[in-house]
């Protein structure tokens, strides 16, 4: 008898898809419902890696599900091939970073192929080549017409030692994550997208993605956008001509504010120390020296103990006319808000950390009480902000308002005093593209001193990266490109005069929050997509991709999407209707990586246990959000039972295309039982318990042939047929030769799903169990539809409950149909 012999089987059936590349989508006359499946393109940085094989492994179950359901699917793959890694490549090796990122690609393409991905190899696109990022600069210049990319100076982080920028990332405790030096900050002139303009949008239109973006994501894409809503409220300082707004969601407590901070790195905060005594200017100076390099997350933190330096400085309050003290610190954020505070120690729990640490008052001004309506402990004492809802007290005339009704009032009285107005603050900043390196996509600006910024016409993009030659790449707080004075200088495109490039590269993200729409029409040369494509393709139906682009790829990408709307270019907003996210794989526990030394190798685990193996692995481990531990899930597990499932194709007898109606019926309902719950399962990302259904239907088979209908009957092939092609959705070359060897010419990933009778999935009865006092007396096979009353008539007519209830008269009877009926009699 044949074995099942994954190496041959590999050997067979991929050349057999190089040749009839079976997943390309289909053209303009295909008149197929259309899906865009899309798996978030990888960084070409090395081979394909563990966590590769799970997300390409789920996308692939998705698509070629939709394909044999009889849709039109775009599923295509190109590379995200600008970026740090092949650039610190060239530096570390000398090598160049373009062949570099062409060989890895060459790679990992080849172990996509391998891994049987169904991609549409026709479409390939990789963003460092310059017909790709043409279309960046193209759409950079259209942003820039919109006001929507502008250059603005902006504070870095900068390592003096190392000579370089360095991402929020790098600093660790104020210190070079490289060197330990401490991190100070430098001025640079960046370019930024405006995704500001967009925040109300951004987060209005989450809520359009509810049902299928996973949950967790939309909450992470709402704090990043962090709309607050609350009041601005102006206070008069005392020897400053101009009052000072506040930002604060909470104007209802306004009587309780008791003194006034404003961030020590605020513009603000040295107008008002520059107004003071020397001692204080000197102290001012020396604190926020020793803050500097602190990052957002530390100075906000609730755990840091409170520091601070009062200004000598006193503000006034709008309400009740008292003297506040004015402090700087760093717990106020200079570019939120205001960057000032009016601080209420009583309901806000820095305010109060840092009214304990100064010895400032504290006012409580609302009455909070907990679930019990008793008082909550006094702040002062218990050290605990009350933060919650609450009447209002030591507050004049608003005394026994509710916080909104509060809330309302307050903002509405100083709004017709003039001395305040609603306001909505956001965390969200704009996009800074600018970077400073040479792998990237450069921008296509010209700087000319009689015209300013130009951007470059349309008929010079793409402006292409100088070779390397002569440059030195080592990131330097100053592009390389600006090295390569050949490219640097050139000619004005508005006055033709002589004027210099920009030296900027784009972030790469760039070229990720529009890749999904380049896909359409990859050739294309008088535009960066086709819009009737666009029309016919997009947006995308299914996303899926891991859980670290969470946030900035996919805010990017939908900042784009809508831009590309306001330009007239796409009639959608969102850019991806759904979205899956996969866990990561990891080793005992931990993420996988080089530096742990638990890295499992891709390719060493294809070699070992098949293609097919690995990929159901990664689909019966758990659900795809979950991580996958590889310590505990059995590749050989999955690999028997691929054996045992071709041996069932392979031990069928009948021929094909025989009536199937014919055979065992009782084979044939579970058959088509299993294949009505997969659709669902798969529809739903449930792709293990769709394997577990496989495996009962391969066991079910199995039974059939060996010890009941035989291997002649064709509810055998019928259901060896339904698991081959269930199969093709995870292990593709074992099911391409199981269908071969079913005596079928072609390609079981092509062949459509079979039709469901719904005959054969009604059911005839089912069980329903009886009680008599809450204890099983009887199980009674009724109609699925049976009434209350039917049942209820049938419970009382069983003999053993008649003899359970022993003469005793029934007080009530309690039916749930079809499955449940309970006596309870009268004792
Ligand atoms: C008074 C107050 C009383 C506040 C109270 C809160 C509770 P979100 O929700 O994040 O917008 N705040 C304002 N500007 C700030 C800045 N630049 N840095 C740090 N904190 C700042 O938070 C808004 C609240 O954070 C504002 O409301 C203000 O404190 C503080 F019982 O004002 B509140
Ligand atoms: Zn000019």
């Amino acid at each position: 008898d044949a074995r099942y012999d994954f190496r041959e089987i590999e050997a067979r059936w991929l050349p057999v898809w190089t040749e009839k590349q079976p997943f390309r989508a289909g053209n303009a006359g295909d008149t197929r419902p259309t899906k865009y499946v899309l798996d978030m393109f990888p960084y070409p940085s090395g081979d394909l890696h563990m966590g590769h094989a799970e997300a390409y492994a789920l996308g692939d179950v998705i698509s070629r599900y939709w394909t044999m359901r009889g849709f039109n699917v775009l599923h295509p793959i190109g590379w995200d091939s600008f970026g740090l890694p092949a650039e610190n490549a060239a530096i570390k090796r000398g090598v160049d970073p373009a062949g570099w990122t062409e060989a890895n690609i060459a790679q990992q393409r080849t172990s996509m192929e391998r891994y049987a991905c169904s991609f549409d190899w026709d479409r390939v696109l990789m963003t460092h080549r310059p017909e790709y990022y043409r279309w960046n600069q193209w759409i950079f210049t259209r942003l820039y017409d919109r006001g929507l990319a502008y250059r603005k100076p902006s504070l870095v982080n900068w390592c003096p030692f190392d000579q370089t920028v360095l991402a929020n990332e790098q600093v660790v405790a104020g210190l070079c994550e490289r060197c330990d030096t401490p991190v100070t900050k430098k001025k640079l002139t960046q370019w930024y997208f405006k995704v500001t303009d967009y925040a109300d949008e951004l987060l209005d239109d989450l809520e359009t993605l509810r049902d299928t973006w996973p949950s967790k994501v939309i909450a992470m894409q709402r704090n990043w956008i962090g709309r607050s809503r609350g009041a601005d409220v102006e206070f008069v300082i005392e020897g400053h001509d101009q009052p000072i707004p506040i930002y604060t969601t909470r104007p209802d407590t306004l009587f309780g504010a008791t003194f006034m901070v404003v961030a020590v790195d605020s513009d603000l905060a040295a107008e008002l120390v520059a107004g003071a005594d020397e001692a204080t200017q000197a102290e001012f100076a020396a604190y926020a020296e020793k803050v500097k390099g602190d990052t957002e997350i530390e100075r906000l933190s609730t755990e840091r103990p409170k520091t601070g330096v009062f200004l000598n400085r006193y503000a006034v309050n709008p309400v009740n006319g008292e003297r506040l003290q004015i402090w700087a610190s760093d717990y106020v954020l200079a570019d939120y808000g205001h960057g000032a505070i009016m601080a209420v120690p009583a309901h806000d729990q820095r305010d109060l950390d840092f009214a304990r640490a100064m010895n400032l008052p504290i006012r409580t001004v609302l009455d909070c009480r907990d679930e019990d309506r008793n008082a909550l402990p006094d702040p002062a004492e218990s050290g605990i902000a009350t933060t919650g809802d609450g009447f209002l007290i030591n507050s004049g005339s608003l005394d026994g308002l509710g916080k909104a009704d509060a809330i309302d009032a307050i903002t509405a009285r100083l709004a017709a005093e003039g001395r305040g107005k609603p306001a909505t603050n956001y965390r969200l900043r704009d996009w800074l593209i600018s970077r400073q390196r040479y792998w990237g996509t450069p921008i296509p600006i010209v700087h000319c001193e009689a015209c300013g910024e130009v951007p470059v016409p349309d008929d010079q993009l793409p402006v292409t990266l100088p070779p390397t030659e002569g440059l030195d790449l080592k990131p330097k707080g100053q592009s390389p490109l600006a090295a390569a004075t050949d490219w640097v200088n050139t000619t004005c495109p508005k006055c033709g005069g002589a004027a210099l490039r920009d030296t900027d590269t784009m972030d790469t993200f760039v070229d990720s929050s529009w890749y999904f729409l380049r896909f359409l029409s990859p050739g294309k040369t008088d535009g960066p997509f086709d819009l009737d494509e666009a029309k016919k393709w997009a947006p995308i139906d299914q996303y899926v991709g891991g859980v670290t682009h969470a946030i900035l790829h996919l805010l990017y990408a939908r900042f784009f999407t809508k831009a590309l709307r306001d330009m007239g270019m796409i009639e959608f907003g969102e850019p991806f209707t759904a979205l899956l996210n996969q866990g990561m794989v990891t080793m005992d526990g931990s993420a996988m990586s080089k530096s742990r030394g638990n890295l499992v190798s891709l390719a060493a685990q294809l070699d070992e246990f098949g293609v097919d193996a690995i990929r159901l692995t990664m689909s019966f481990a758990g659900p795809p959000e979950d991580n996958i531990d590889w310590a505990d899930v059995s590749p050989s597990g999955s690999a028997k039972f691929l054996a045992r499932a071709w041996r069932v194709a392979r031990d069928v007898t009948s021929d094909v295309g025989i009536d199937p109606a014919a055979g065992d019926r009782e084979l044939r309902v579970v058959t088509h039982r299993i294949l009505a719950d997969v659709g669902g399962l798969i529809e739903s990302f449930r792709f293990n318990v769709a394997v577990a259904r496989m495996m009962e239907l391969v066991n079910a088979t199995r039974k059939a042939i060996d010890s009941g209908a035989g291997p002649a009957d064709p509810a055998v092939r019928e259901a060896a047929e339904v698991v081959t092609r269930l199969l093709s959705l995870y292990a593709p070359y074992c099911a391409e030769d199981m269908w071969s060897m079913l005596g079928h010419t072609d390609l079981v990933a092509l062949s459509p799903m079979p039709e469901i009778d719904p005959a054969l999935l009604v059911q005839d009865t089912v069980t329903c169990v009886v009680q008599v006092m809450g204890k099983v007396r009887d199980r009674l096979e009724v109609s699925p539809d049976a009434t209350e009353d039917e049942l209820r008539e049938l419970a009382l007519a069983s003999e053993n409950v008649q003899r359970a209830m022993d003469g005793a008269a029934v007080r009530t009877v309690i039916v749930r149909p079809p499955g449940l009926v309970n006596i309870v009699v009268a004792k």
